[in-house]
């Protein structure tokens, strides 16, 4: 599959995802957007697919929505629609990396800001360069939180750390991302890959159907209560007894009956 604004690249049981225009700092186009929706969806139907890594060409992780191509609507007189733009683009990219069976890596090798840093909260993990930095800079520009941010931020960081970002609009650095437990990993920009390698060489070393139900555990107990996340893991520890694979969950097309996505 051909892709303009994406590098693509598999490297041991890891498939590399590389938002690649970084003369805009690997801004959000609604291409790219479309191609990374594709991008992921492929990548996670191979078969010997263990992680997916998402990171950014040149200095940049992504800036966010390209704001180049807003501004020349805006002098073009259109008023933009913001909700279609997320609604069509954003939110289903979101949903896809949540359905994935595998891990999502967020590599962050510079500045994540906007849906850039929402994109990178997306993932399952994040591991960053000790240069990167994060910034919800929706409020500089004018807007509100988007593409996931509103929901995942404060479940990584807690209400009054992500009220912070997200009101202030002040850019995070790695260490202390790291230090609020948004960040899993920093490491100097040269130790990014083996740091990346060494971790797709343990999910691969691990059975994929329970790596699969261990993501969709964590993520539907933070919309449960006690009692309910306790029957879902139950469901869930039934189905890792049996050696279920990841192939024949994928294929049955859900965790359990009458959930197809998830
Ligand atoms: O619209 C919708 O669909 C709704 C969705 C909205 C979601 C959003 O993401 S809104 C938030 C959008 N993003 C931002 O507000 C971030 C804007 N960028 C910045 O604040 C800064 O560029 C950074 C803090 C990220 C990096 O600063 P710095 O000093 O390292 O780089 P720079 O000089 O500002 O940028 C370098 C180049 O990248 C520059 O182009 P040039 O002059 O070299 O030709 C700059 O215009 C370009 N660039 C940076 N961000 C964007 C961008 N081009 C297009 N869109 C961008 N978002």
């Amino acid at each position: 599959m051909d892709y303009e604004t994406l590098l693509l690249e598999r490297a041991g049981g890891a498939i590399w995802i590389t938002l690649n225009r970084p003369q805009a700092l690997n801004a959000f186009t609604a291409q790219m957007n479309g191609e990374l929706r594709r991008a992921l969806l492929s990548a996670t139907k191979e078969p010997n697919c263990r992680l997916v890594v998402i990171t950014g060409a040149g200095r940049a992780f992504c800036a966010g929505q390209d704001l180049q191509a807003r501004r020349q609507g805006f002098l073009e007189g259109q008023a933009p629609h913001l909700r279609d733009s997320l609604v069509q683009n954003y939110n289903p990219l979101v949903r896809a990396m949540r359905a994935a069976p595998q891990p999502i890596l967020a590599a962050v090798n510079g500045v994540a800001a906007g849906a850039g840093m929402s994109l990178a909260l997306a993932c399952d993990l994040r591991f960053a360069v000790d240069e990167a930095t994060f910034i919800q800079s929706f409020v500089r520009v004018g807007l509100t939180q988007d593409s996931g941010s509103s929901y995942t931020l404060p479940r990584l960081v807690g209400f009054g750390r992500a009220s912070w970002l997200a009101l202030s609009g002040e850019p995070l650095a790695a260490a202390a991302a790291e230090a609020i437990g948004l960040v899993n990993r920093v490491v100097p920009k040269d130790e990014l890959v083996p740091a990346v390698r060494a971790l797709a060489d343990k999910l691969s070393a691990l059975p994929a159907g329970v790596v699969a139900m261990t993501k969709r555990g964590l993520h539907r107990a933070l919309e449960l209560d006690l009692v309910r996340a306790l029957e879902y893991e139950a469901w869930l520890q039934e189905i890792a007894g049996r050696g279920v694979s990841s192939t024949a969950l994928r294929d049955r097309g859900g965790f359990l009956p009458g959930q197809a996505d998830g």
